[in-house]
């Protein structure tokens, strides 16, 4: 009996009925129905449903097809949306996230744009998103903008030079500490000896070095007869440069694929901000780029490089919040080797009150990514915090104790008022500065250069 109605549903839907069709499909008979509604996509009704099917089975290449026979009038605009950038028709997808309107979908709009080349529809649409833009997602639009800008060459002039960035992030150092007290104008004379080594205290480059360096300074004024203080202060650049020596340089260049940067810190110090800003470098360079979000302790970190890896378009691994961090490196880099990544960067967690474990945790996780990469990481950067000042030597020797570290990233250098730790940090860690943060913003990076440093220190 049952054998027997059931063919006759078929039957009747074979004839093509409307309504059995419908009825074979309810009952389960995906495959058949598919079929029959195939066939009879001539009917409004039924190529509704047959396309509801195609998108519910991601056969976006079929719903595409079935948009472009029929028109419009199949599924939302944002459905719509999706099957033409699915199936790869963008121009297509762009006038359908515009009819949708919201948001994501002007946001969505403006990155197709961006990818297909059209930059100036590009940035007409990412500047109407930005206007419905969600407090949360501003920065982000406004880094798109500011890219598509710089592609169409719009800001080449306005945009700072590095000098005038990292003059402009030490100058909360130079304010509190005004070397143009001691360096303009004035007598050279014990009296002015007194005030530079006091406000190289205060700079925070260390109460040793300030009055060795000082000490430096008065006998080479005394052999070369120095008389301004303009003088001095050329000398003071000079000495300090000597000092500095072997504390900048460059970022190891990658060899191999992918080349694994690991990064360390304490919480808060700016770890992920800086790897969304390398993030974004690498990408601008043409590399394809892996966050690893090796810090599993708490969702919101995972939360925050997901947030970076959508702002600098570069790609993410993660697992869940607690996972084990070793293990989620290795998948991680596990990832980047199959699908061939250039460069993968490794967050990793930082909370130094529970030292020993952190010790081993971070053990672990470079012998793990050396499992798989021998030769890696190229680099292992500790990340440290400028506002802190030289409290932040006492931290990166607990990191050292761990694993060999590399190269420094000095960050926050725009908010700090201890701009002469930088000094301390080479010279008490003897570990070169490889980058220096000069603020929150995507382009905040720098390479660090000692030259630039000086003139921005002490103009
Ligand atoms: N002004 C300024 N702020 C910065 C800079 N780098 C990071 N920050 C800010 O410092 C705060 C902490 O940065 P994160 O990148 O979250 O630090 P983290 O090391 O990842 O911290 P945890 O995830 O808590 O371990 C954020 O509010 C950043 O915006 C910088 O160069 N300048
Ligand atoms: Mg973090």
């Amino acid at each position: 009996m049952l054998f027997f109605r059931k063919s006759e549903v078929e039957k009747r839907a074979e004839k093509g009925d409307k309504s059995a069709i419908l009825e074979l499909l309810r009952k389960g008979e995906r495959k058949k129905a598919k079929k029959l509604l195939e066939e009879h996509r001539e009917d409004p009704d039924l190529r509704k449903v047959l396309f509801a099917l195609y998108v519910e089975e991601e056969y976006y290449m079929q719903a595409a097809e079935l948009l472009e026979q029929f028109g419009s009038d199949l599924g939302t605009a944002e459905t719509r949306a999706l099957v033409y950038e699915k199936s790869g028709n963008y121009e297509k997808a762009v006038e359908e996230y515009l009819r949708v309107g919201s948001f994501e979908s002007l946001y969505r709009a403006g990155e197709l744009l961006s990818r297909i080349g059209r930059k100036e529809s590009a940035l007409e649409v990412f500047e109407r998103a930005l206007r419905l833009a969600p407090p949360a997602r501003r920065t982000e639009v406004e880094n798109r903008i500011l890219e598509v800008k710089r592609d169409l060459g719009l800001i080449e002039e306005e945009r700072e030079s590095f000098l005038e960035k990292l003059k402009k992030g030490l100058r909360k150092t130079r304010e509190s500490v005004e070397f143009g007290l001691v360096f303009k104008g004035r007598k050279v004379d014990e009296e002015l000896f007194d005030e530079l080594e006091e406000l190289l205290v205060k700079a925070d480059v260390g109460v040793k070095t300030a009055v060795s360096l000082v000490e430096d300074l008065r006998k080479a004024a005394l052999r070369r007869k120095i008389k301004t203080s303009e003088e001095l202060r050329e000398l003071t650049k000079e000495r300090v440069g000597e000092l500095l020596k072997g504390c900048e340089a460059e970022l190891n260049p990658p060899v191999r694929k992918p080349t694994v940067i690991l990064f360390l810190g304490v919480n808060g110090s700016g770890k992920t901000t800086t790897i969304g800003k390398l993030a974004h470098r690498f990408k601008r360079e043409g590399k394809r780029v892996l966050l690893v979000a090796g810090d599993t302790f708490r969702a919101a970190a995972i939360e925050q490089l997901e947030v970076w890896a959508r702002r600098s378009g570069t790609d993410l691994f993660s697992k869940h919040e607690g996972a084990d961090p070793a293990s989620v490196v290795y998948e991680g880099v596990n990832r980047a080797l199959q699908e061939n990544y250039d460069v993968v960067l490794v967050d990793t967690a930082g909370r130094l009150h529970t030292k020993e474990p952190l010790i081993n945790e971070l053990r672990k996780i470079k012998k793990v990514i050396q499992k798989l990469c021998p030769e890696e990481p190229s680099e292992t950067l500790l990340v440290l915090d400028a506002t802190i000042g030289q409290n932040s030597i006492q931290q990166a020797k607990i990191f050292k104790e761990a694993v060999a570290i590399t190269g420094v990233v000095v960050t926050k250098l725009d908010g700090s008022a201890k701009g002469g730790a930088i000094i301390a940090i080479c010279r008490e860690l003897k570990i070169p500065v490889k980058l220096v943060g000069v603020g929150e913003g995507i382009e905040d990076l720098q390479p660090f250069r000692v030259e630039d440093y000086l003139e921005a220190l002490f103009g």
